[in-house]
Parts: C-alpha cells; sequence; structure tokens
C-alpha cells in the first residue's frame, strides 16, 4: 500500500490535482480530504470521479485532528485495503506535521506533491508572511507543480520554478495547468523519516459557512464572491461553494484573486457556501446568502 499527500496552499490546485489523478488511474484508490471550514466541499467534488472519499472533520490533520487521521488510515487499511491513498490536507496544514503523524501509520511508501501557486508564490515569499510555513511546503515535496502557468503568464511561472528548485534541488519541479502532470511522469515512493524538528507556527485563518437558501443562484454567489474581491466582508483570500443550478449542479471558486465556476454535471445534496480569510464580516455574509 502507497500514500500520495497533496499539499500547497489554499486554492493552489489541490483537489483539481487529485480529480486529474484519479480519472487517469487503475488502481484501487481511497481519499482522505480535510477542508478546511465547518462545511466540505471537496468530499462532494471528488466523489463525482467514483473514488470512495472520506472527509476528515474541520480542524488540521497536522495537529488537532492528527488522531482522527490515524483513525481514519487504519480503518481502510485493514478494511478496504485499497491500493492506493491519497490525501488533500487542508491548505493550512503543514507538511511536515502530515508526515510526522504517517510515520506513525505503518506506511512505508510515501510521495509528496507539493502545489505552487505561480501567480502568487514569489510574492508570498518575498513578503515573509507564512516564513517557515511557506518553506516547508516546498522543501518536503518530491514532486513540485508549479501550478496556474495559464494565469501567471511564462516570464513569472519561469522564475517560480527557478526559486522553487533553488529551494528544494531534490525534487522535480513542473510548470503546470490545472495540475495536470504528464502520464510519463512518475511519482517517486519512499520511505519518510519524521522531518518535525520543531513545530511550525499555522497560518490562522477564520471561516464562515452556511447552506444556501433554496432558490439561490449561481449568478448570486458568483456576483457576491466578485464583491469579496473588491474588498467586501473582509480580507478573504478563499471562497468556494456548490451550487443548485435547474438541471446541475455548479462549482464557484474565489482563488488567485479572481472567480472561476464550472458544471459538475449531476445534482448536489446542498448548496453550500465556505468563506475563509480574516477579519470576516460574518453578519454581512449571513446577509448575502440570506433568502
Ligand atoms: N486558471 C486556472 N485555474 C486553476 C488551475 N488550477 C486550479 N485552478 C482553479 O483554482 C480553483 C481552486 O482549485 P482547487 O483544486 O479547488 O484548489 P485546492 O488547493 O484544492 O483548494 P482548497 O482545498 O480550498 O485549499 C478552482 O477554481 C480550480 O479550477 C490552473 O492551473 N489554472
Ligand atoms: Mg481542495
Amino acid at each position: 500500500m502507497k500514500a500520495t499527500v497533496v499539499c500547497g496552499l489554499l486554492g493552489s490546485g489541490k483537489t483539481t490535482f487529485l480529480m486529474e489523478a484519479l480519472r487517469q488511474t487503475k488502481e484501487r484508490a481511497v481519499v482522505l480530504v480535510n477542508d478546511f471550514g465547518q462545511m466540505g466541499i471537496d468530499g462532494e467534488i471528488l466523489s463525482v470521479e467514483g473514488v470512495p472519499t472520506i472527509e476528515l472533520p474541520s480542524g488540521c490533520v497536522c495537529c488537532t485532528l492528527r488522531p482522527d487521521l490515524l483513525n481514519t488510515l487504519s480503518r481502510v487499511i485493514e478494511g478496504t485495503r485499497p491500493d492506493h491513498i491519497l490525501i488533500e490536507p487542508s491548505g493550512v496544514a503543514s507538511p511536515s506535521g502530515v508526515l510526522d503523524a504517517l510515520n506513525d501509520s505503518g506506511i512505508m511508501r510515501i510521495s509528496v506533491v507539493g502545489i505552487l501557486d505561480a501567480t502568487e508564490f514569489l510574492d508570498m515569499e518575498e513578503s515573509g508572511m507564512y516564513g517557515r510555513f511557506l518553506l516547508d511546503q516546498v522543501t518536503q515535496a518530491d514532486v513540485l507543480l508549479v501550478n496556474k502557468a495559464d494565469l501567471a503568464g511564462e516570464p513569472l511561472t519561469s522564475r517560480t520554478v527557478s526559486r522553487a528548485s533553488a529551494l528544494n534541488p531534490g525534487a522535480v519541479v513542473l510548470p503546470t495547468v490545472m495540475a495536470q502532470l504528464a502520464p510519463s511522469v512518475k511519482l517517486p515512493f519512499g520511505t519518510r523519516v519524521s522531518p518535525l524538528d520543531s513545530p511550525l507556527d499555522l497560518p490562522h485563518f477564520e471561516s464562515f459557512a452556511v447552506r444556501l437558501p433554496a432558490g439561490a443562484g449561481l449568478d448570486q454567489v458568483v456576483a457576491c464572491f466578485e464583491q469579496m474581491i473588491g474588498g467586501a466582508y473582509g480580507d478573504i483570500v478563499r471562497a468556494k461553494a456548490l451550487v443548485q443550478g435547474p438541471s446541475k449542479g455548479f462549482r464557484v471558486d474565489l482563488a488567485s484573486g479572481r472567480v472561476q465556476h464550472s458544471g459538475l454535471d449531476r445534482f448536489i445534496d446542498a448548496g453550500r457556501v465556505v468563506v475563509i480569510g480574516r477579519n470576516l464580516d460574518t453578519d454581512g455574509l449571513s446577509r448575502a446568502f440570506s433568502p
């Protein structure tokens, strides 16, 4: 049995990578996903691919949820015995913390995919805003995807690839669009010793989550997310929603400072919105998404 840990900051493209990887694989796979925020969204998006997906409760798998991660792993290992366990920690988990927890799981073959958002990685590093936490995202990866190359453009993507290679000379570093790896790129699997010598400071964000009222439309959610980019409702770094349209569900994302939406080719269980950031105007958000 082997495990892949897919790391990256909020909205960098972790779920996008998993969807493509799951489409390509013929292995018996199970996904463990740990969304930031009280209402999971990624689990439902991933289950569209027909792969068993287990949502870990809200919290961080590298610290407070460590026992939940280990219990879930042992249930999966003893129960369905898949070939491959793919883990998407939340965008505020430290890869070292997750690897440290995996050390106790008995899984010997582990690969870490790190996803960097090419539109913002260099600015973030220069600002020092995430300190050692950001460095950990880069240095623990076996394969680093410098993602969103289409949005960043060639010069910025190349500079980000160079910087990532300098920070982690042992990693395979590749520019990607939609976190898509060529099938010829094989992930390396090996044992990983615990890299944690001292705990990392994790970024702290607030989150707001709400069920959408029946009849809430895609246009309303998109408009509200657009206002967030303009500074409404607080300092928002990530927002995501599942919205039921007349004949199918839609996902709406605010990431990398832009709003995108796409159809899901199926109905969704319950429309919901999750907003992540600082200084959130929760009253304003409640009003914006009320009937
Ligand atoms: N244009 C563009 N959009 C991308 C790319 N990769 C991902 N996205 C979009 O970015 C948004 C966030 O992608 P996700 O895969 O959900 O990101 P994530 O890291 O799983 O997000 P969290 O789990 O919330 O931290 C979605 O709207 C994706 O379609 C890319 O290479 N180019
Ligand atoms: Mg995700």
